[in-house]
């Protein structure tokens, strides 16, 4: 069975120093390279948000298309990415899931190249690895979440844990890298 990575949000301004840091943020880097090369197709997810988006009533501005802090942790291997995703391109439009992207429909592409199991990883994970993740279980898919190869915002102490219940409980498979077969 044909198996894909989708890489959510590894971006600067997620790390620490970015204008949004999640706690070891950067730690997921080095996990996320040393297991690209198992997966038929890598696809990743970037914020993308226009600068005058009403995600910033909510959030400090972060991603801004185009930006330094919106492009990819410069460590992440980029040569594996087969798709690039742009998500919360609209001003209205707070765009947590990949399979909210803008620039092509990622239903659309996995059930073209007969993807059934989707491995999530990335950042972060109380927000949009969860948003990616469930949407992933609505779409029918096999849907892991790689524990060690994700972190979170932690807005309130425990997010993280809480999200991971909630994918768990929502059907997500919760595995680490090196159980990946
Ligand atoms: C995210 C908060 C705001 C994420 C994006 O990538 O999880 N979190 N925008
Ligand atoms: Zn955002």
């Amino acid at each position: 069975m044909k198996k894909a990575l989708l890489i959510v949000d590894v971006q600067n301004d997620f790390c620490p120093g970015g204008a949004l840091a999640v706690k070891d943020g950067d730690k997921v880097v080095a996990v996320i390279n040393s297991i690209m090369d198992r997966f038929d197709l890598v696809i990743s997810s970037q914020d993308w948000h226009p600068a005058d988006s009403i995600h910033f009533e909510k959030w400090p501005p972060h991603c801004i298309a185009g930006t330094q802090g919106a492009d990819y942790h410069p460590e992440l291997k980029k040569e594996k990415i087969g798709l690039r995703l742009f998500k919360g391109t609209a001003n209205k439009d707070d765009g947590y899931s990949a399979f909210e992207a803008t620039n092509v429909s990622l239903s659309a592409f996995l059930q073209e190249h007969q993807i059934r199991n989707l491995y999530v990883c990335g950042l972060a994970t109380d927000y949009c690895v969860k948003a990616s993740a469930l949407d992933a279980v609505n779409e029918g898919l096999h849907t892991f979440v790689i524990t060690d190869a994700v972190a979170a915002v932690n807005l309130q102490p425990g997010d993280d844990k809480k999200a991971l219940q909630e994918m768990y409980t929502g059907g997500c498979i919760l595995l680490e890298s090196d159980e990946i077969s």
